[in-house]
């Protein structure tokens, strides 16, 4: 229990996060990128043997396996994909910016605002502790909402299923219409994406998706040869509640995101001690119904867990702001108001029916949120993360020659004769003997 009130501490640090040495993960996975880029398929099989224990068949995974996986699935999966689909599209459709906006500054002084798909994105989808399928359809959607054009996707072989991607990755690809898809994980991955096959695939522009801290770390050390969208870190959810909560919904909402990852961070902040106290005491039950007791736990009473107590709400209010949660529960009266007025969190669940695992799944809304403090500038993957805007400048004589002194001014200050030059040599009389 952390108790802040009566005081007013520097409210970024009430929570600690868990350490993720990144930096260290880099240079891990430098050679395993380098290989890549220079012996390709070849450094593909020697790392897969060598991390995941198995060669795929073939490193692009066939039509007809896609297709087989699709029309395996469970039909009560089939079902929760297809409206989870129809759910996220929905939402995304409502994410894009306009393709084209224009702004006119003078007379005859144009600019315009284009919005462009990118051309080519790669799309990791983790493995790891539990395949998560979800990542599929929160990754390849917005793309293809957005327009891009070209879709690959990559999760990592799995000697359970005959060296493949784990079928239901593999069947929501085809759901999806997906026709690209790699049988290569991790770090290799992401240096497949970034540099691209010779005749297994092209380079990507952009790469996107979670991944564990080695695909954070490939991601981190390629920025630059290809975009990223962000670095994940472990999975958080702080919970903001007063004592009209449930406590037992609130336990089990805690417990939900901690059973990601041991390092996991689960934050209950409220002004109740009332609440604080049921809240503590339905934990210990909540896990022991559960399976992956040891992960949960571990999450749990890290020191990135923690029950936070303040004196009222509006204190409340400064401490998730200041954690900047990549997901955020409001569990209060008046709880959309008080959505409202947080400025920092990946996604907010407004209410006691809005439940974060409802938004991993099929609420429609993104689950690749920023973590680690990263709300406080970024956003969740949506339409916009696959777009990128171009200004169109287009300027006629009589309007450059109208901003001309301008721009002469402003290149003078900044010692850029050359600069100002540009702008004189149309502007200022004589003109005939240029060259
Ligand atoms: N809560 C995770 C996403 C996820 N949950 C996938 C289940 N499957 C990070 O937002
Ligand atoms: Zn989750």
């Amino acid at each position: 229990m952390i108790d802040v009130r009566g005081t007013s501490p520097d409210y970024r640090t009430v929570v600690p996060r868990g350490a993720v040495d990144v930096e260290h993960a880099v240079a891990v996975v430098r050679p395993i990128c380098d290989a890549v880029a220079e012996r390709g398929a070849d450094a593909l099989a020697e790392f897969s043997e060598r991390f995941d224990r198995v060669t795929p068949p073939s490193f692009r995974v066939p039509a007809d396996v896609l297709e087989r996986c699709a029309d395996e699935l469970d039909a009560d999966v089939r079902a929760a994909f297809v409206e989870s689909i129809r759910r996220r599209r929905a939402v995304a459709e409502t994410e894009g910016a306009a393709p084209l906006t224009s702004a006119k500054v003078a007379p005859g002084a144009v600019v315009e605002t284009k919005t462009v798909p990118v051309a080519r994105v790669g799309l990791y989808v983790p493995g790891g502790l539990a395949p998560l399928a979800s990542s599929v359809l929160m990754n390849v959607v917005p793309a293809q909402v957005a327009g891009v054009e070209s879709l690959a996707v990559a999760s990592p072989p799995s000697a359970e299923h005959g060296g493949w991607p784990h079928p239901s990755i593999l069947g929501l690809c085809h759901l999806l219409g997906v026709e690209e898809v790699y049988a290569v994980g991790g770090a290799q991955a992401i240096a497949l994406f970034a540099h691209g096959v010779d005749g297994l695939c092209a380079p990507v522009d952009l790469v996107t998706g979670p991944g564990n801290i080695y695909v954070v770390a490939a991601k981190r050390l390629l920025r630059g040869v290809v975009g990223i969208d962000s670095e994940a870190g472990p999975t958080e959810i702080a919970v903001l509640a007063d004592d009209s909560a449930d406590p037992a919904f609130v336990a089990a909402d805690l417990i939900s995101q901690a059973e990601h990852d041991p390092l996991a961070g689960s934050v209950l902040v409220t002004d109740s001690p009332e609440l604080a106290a049921s809240v503590n005491a339905l934990l210990a039950g909540q896990v022991r119904a559960l399976a992956n007791t040891e992960r949960i736990e571990t999450a749990l009473t890290g020191p990135q867990s923690a029950i936070v107590l303040t004196d009222d709400l509006e204190q409340g209010l400064a401490v998730v702001d200041a954690y900047a949660a990549e997901h955020l529960e409001i569990h209060t009266r008046d709880a959309y108001a008080v959505a409202h007025r947080v400025r920092n969190a990946g996604a907010i669940f407004v209410g006691p029916w809005s439940p974060v695992p409802l938004g991993d799944y099929s609420a429609g809304s993104t689950h690749v949120l920023p973590t680690a403090g990263a709300a406080r500038h970024s956003s969740g993957l949506t339409v916009r993360s696959f777009t990128k805007t171009v200004h169109l400048i287009h300027y006629d004589e009589a309007a450059l020659r109208e901003v001309g002194p301008t721009v002469a001014a402003f290149a003078t200050a900044e010692h850029l004769p050359g600069h100002r030059a540009a702008i004189t040599i149309r502007t200022e009389e004589p003109r005939g003997d240029r060259w």
